[in-house]
């Protein structure tokens, strides 16, 4: 054991944590590669002197910005010291959280830390390369010109092409997959819990850096659902989202994600038994993409709803899960926006995030939701309204819980599956793009 009661030249395990720390924050404002990180990482977390320590550090501003005081306990995997990794058995694990992840066979974590595959891409690891370019501008896609509206799609095309979209849509799988599985109790990452804002800001911002890769004048477009609610509404016309299923099978007939145009669905999974959400899961093999508008929900959010649940001042509450803040004074913003709760005076559960999905359905509808396009639109407008409760309360926690516990990430806990950023990384959109 290195010691660290002041011998000399000796470096304990509060220096190799504060140069983990600030190794991760370079990082996450794209001072180095992932490559460089995880080299420099090692050297690190092997220093037994602080010559070793200032070696992990070299070439780097002293002090970098925002390093919260104890990142560095946030983020050490492999040594199964935090209960929520344990939970997930750590590493290759991350991605077959669930059901879901098992049947799929995924080893996506497993694949990026081996540096192999598609996945060891840093692309599709960090926000680093945003950061370092003028940030992008997310726009209401009403607001887009014809330009723009093409050169977003061509390069959702573009990334499709090369597979870093279908590997999106495998994450989610997984790790959505196993979120419900662990519904009434177990390790969730993303869903039906407190992670699922910052893990979806993650999720949205590895596609807008894969996409911003192919060209950088684009970002992501949101949806508006409070007022854009027709079926004739621009983002469903064939020079964008494609509008709506064909009666029976529900396949998309137009615009670029249809099959004839050449969008392909290469990973999807269809729920088995009830209820609908229980993290079990069957290949779907169907090739195309499905929507099916207003048939399990005739209606959209709208704004009242909107309204009522960005006045909730309160981030989170125990149990962090699908039943937080159903009583008053309903303190779990994050579950009402999540769409799991209501307010008495609301007709029925499923609102917000969740209605956009089932109004949608089709693919939108469950676990698979990403090979829909338009669920990237969707979630963009799902971040911003965590944006707008920032600023609308901006005097409380804008992220609960602090600490992790047995069921869901605190707010140092590194997200599965990347392990490069935390909910404290996260919180503040503007390190990594603006909306407009
Ligand atoms: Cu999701």
């Amino acid at each position: 054991m290195a010691a660290s009661d002041g011998v000399a030249g000796a470096a304990g395990e509060a220096e190799r944590e504060q140069a983990v720390a600030a190794l991760r924050t370079h990082f996450a404002q794209g001072h180095l590669t992932r490559a460089e990180l995880d080299t420099r990482l090692e050297t690190a977390l092997t220093a037994t002197t602080r010559a070793e320590v200032a070696h992990a550090l070299r070439g780097l501003p002293a002090r970098p910005e925002d390093v919260p005081a104890d990142e560095g306990r946030a983020d050490r995997r492999g040594e199964g010291a935090m209960p929520h990794a344990k939970a997930f058995g750590i590493g290759a694990a991350t991605a077959t959280a669930g059901a879901a992840g098992a049947l799929f066979g995924l080893r996506v974590a497993e694949r990026k830390e081996a540096g192999e595959g598609p996945g060891a891409r840093p692309a599709v690891t960090s926000s680093a390369r945003a950061e370092r370019r003028d940030k992008p501008v997310r726009k209401n896609h009403l607001a887009l010109t014809k330009e723009e509206k093409r050169r977003f799609v061509q390069a959702l095309l573009e990334v499709k092409r090369k597979g870093i979209y279908d590997e999106l849509v495998q994450i989610h799988i997984a790790i959505n997959g196993g979120d419900f599985l662990a519904k009434e109790g177990g390790a969730r990452v993303a869903h039906i819990s407190p992670g699922f804002l910052p893990w979806h800001r993650q999720y949205l911002l590895e596609l807008e850096n894969a996409l911003r890769e192919v060209d950088d004048s684009v970002a992501l477009p949101y949806w508006d659902w409070t007022y854009d609610q027709s079926p004739d509404s621009p983002l469903w016309s064939p020079d964008f989202m494609g509008g709506n299923g064909r009666p029976g099978d529900r396949m998309v007939m137009d615009g670029p994600f249809a099959h004839a145009n050449g969008w392909v669905i290469r990973t999807s999974a269809l729920p088995v038994g009830q209820p609908a959400l229980n993290g079990h899961y069957t290949v779907d093999d169907r090739p195309y993409l499905t929507r099916d508008i207003g048939a399990k929900t005739d209606r959209l959010p709208t704004a009242k709803e909107l309204a009522d649940t960005l006045a909730l001042p309160v981030y989170d509450c125990p149990p962090y899960n699908h039943e937080s803040g159903s009583e008053p004074p309903y303190r779990s913003f994050r579950n009402h926006l999540e769409g799991y709760t209501r307010f008495p005076w609301e007709p029925d559960t499923g609102k917000l995030h969740s209605r956009g999905h089932r109004w949608t359905g089709g693919h939108m509808g469950y676990i698979a939701s990403p090979n829909d396009p338009v669920f990237f639109l969707h979630h963009c407008f799902v971040d911003k309204c965590w944006a707008m409760w920032q600023e609308r309360h901006p005097d409380v926690p804008h992220y609960l819980p602090e600490s992790e516990t047995e069921e869901v990430g605190g707010l140092h806990t590194s997200l599965l599956p990347w392990h490069t950023m935390s909910a404290a990384d996260l919180i503040d959109h503007t390190r990594y793009y603006t909306y407009e």
